[in-house]
């Protein structure tokens, strides 16, 4: 297709770029990570969207020479930030399957200077459905060497609870439906609080997701999670920006 064509162009022209969204303490309001999510800087069509463009990478395996990509350039610039700022970055079950991934993210810590405590790798449940056993070891492979593992979207797929005791997740980041669906109901953050509670007896880090409203955080700060991420702190935002928000909250 087209627009198949028009990404392999994008690759060898390094027309990708990253936006980093701020994932932030509940306790202090710090700003203890980043998360890279990735554009696609389009000669006529602007800024697109990766909802529009990852889909198609996957399909046609570019995800995997995109991913790597996104994954060097995520430790490069962590490596520009503050030493206790994390960056995260999401994976697809492509990536996690190819057998030179676990190398691949050694590298890119190896070329950036990045400590790989520093490193976050986002999955989602789809990425464990398939292949697991090799999928797992990879990943246990990663979480030996320091890298933490989050599971992204958490509660969206059939199977989260079951894939918690499967893998030792370092975090859960609990998707922003939940968050959304909770608005002005009196049931507002049952959920989030059951979820918050998994975690806690897991011993695993619990993330709040799409944040828009005074509202919602005041709701996700009562239910106890550790960190939020959202709109009402900040969107995704190119790294100087970022780097500017730390400089000035430090
Ligand atoms: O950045 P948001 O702005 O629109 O991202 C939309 C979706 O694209 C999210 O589900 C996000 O996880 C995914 N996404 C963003 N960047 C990357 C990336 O570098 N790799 C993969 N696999 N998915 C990404
Ligand atoms: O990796 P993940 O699927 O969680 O991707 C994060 C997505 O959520 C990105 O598309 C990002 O732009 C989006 N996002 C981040 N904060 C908010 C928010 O507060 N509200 C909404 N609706 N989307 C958000
Ligand atoms: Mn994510
Ligand atoms: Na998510």
């Amino acid at each position: 297709t087209v627009m198949e064509r028009e990404l392999r162009e994008a690759l060898v022209h390094g027309r990708f770029e990253l936006h980093y969204q701020p994932l932030v303490d509940l306790d202090d309001n710090r700003i203890k990570g980043v998360e890279a999510l990735v554009r696609w800087r389009h000669p006529e069509r602007g800024l697109v969207s990766p909802t529009v463009f990852i889909p198609l990478a996957e399909e046609t395996g570019l995800i995997v020479p995109l991913g790597d990509w996104v994954l060097n350039q995520a430790c490069r610039d962590a490596a520009a930030l503050p030493d206790d700022i994390s960056v995260a970055v999401n994976v697809s079950a492509l990536q996690l399957r190819n057998r030179n991934f676990a190398q691949g993210v050694l590298m890119a810590l190896a070329a950036s200077g990045l400590k790989a405590t520093r490193l976050e790798l986002e999955i989602t449940e789809s990425v464990l459905l398939d292949d697991t056993e090799s999928n797992l070891e990879t990943l246990h492979t990663l979480r030996r060497l320091g890298v933490r593992i989050s599971m992204d979207d958490f509660g969206t797929g059939y199977s989260s609870i079951s894939y918690l005791r499967r893998f030792p997740f370092d975090k859960i980041k609990i998707d922003r439906s939940f968050v959304r669906d909770s608005a002005g109901r009196s049931d507002a953050g049952a959920i989030i609080r059951a979820i918050v509670g998994l975690g806690a007896s897991l011993g695993i880090t619990t993330l709040v997701e799409g944040i828009e409203t005074e509202e919602q955080l005041a709701t996700v700060r009562a239910e106890g999670a550790q960190e939020m991420q959202g709109y009402l702190f900040s969107p995704p935002r190119p790294v100087q920006d970022i780097a500017r928000m730390i400089a000035d909250a430090a």
